[in-house]
């Protein structure tokens, strides 16, 4: 009888640990969601303006999305385009 009552004892503690452990892959889960998307969101940016897909949005290709003071700014080595880098490091892909 004492053996029958541990394992229903025991029972309930398995299941809150199941719980807790689902709820916590789930949480991961949905945090990987969201930097995914997130860099999905700032790739597609620098996609978007980067028109001929050379890897470098020049001031053409950022024309009526940044502004050419904000453009000169972020061009950090003043070779009249912006590398992803740049780019990022501006916060342009996070202005979207
Ligand atoms: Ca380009
Ligand atoms: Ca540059």
């Amino acid at each position: 009888m004492q053996q029958t009552f541990k394992l229903s004892n025991r029972i309930p503690f398995i299941v809150i640990f199941a719980a807790l452990a689902w709820s916590a892959s789930t949480a991961y889960a949905e945090d990987m969601k969201a930097q995914a998307d997130k860099a999905k969101n700032s790739l597609s940016l620098f996609s978007k303006l980067d028109a001929n897909e050379d890897g470098y949005v020049t001031i053409e290709e950022a024309a009526g999305q940044i502004s050419p003071e904000t453009f000169s700014a972020a061009d950090k080595n003043h070779d009249g385009k912006l590398d992803m880098a740049e780019f990022k490091a501006s916060g342009l892909d996070e202005s979207k």
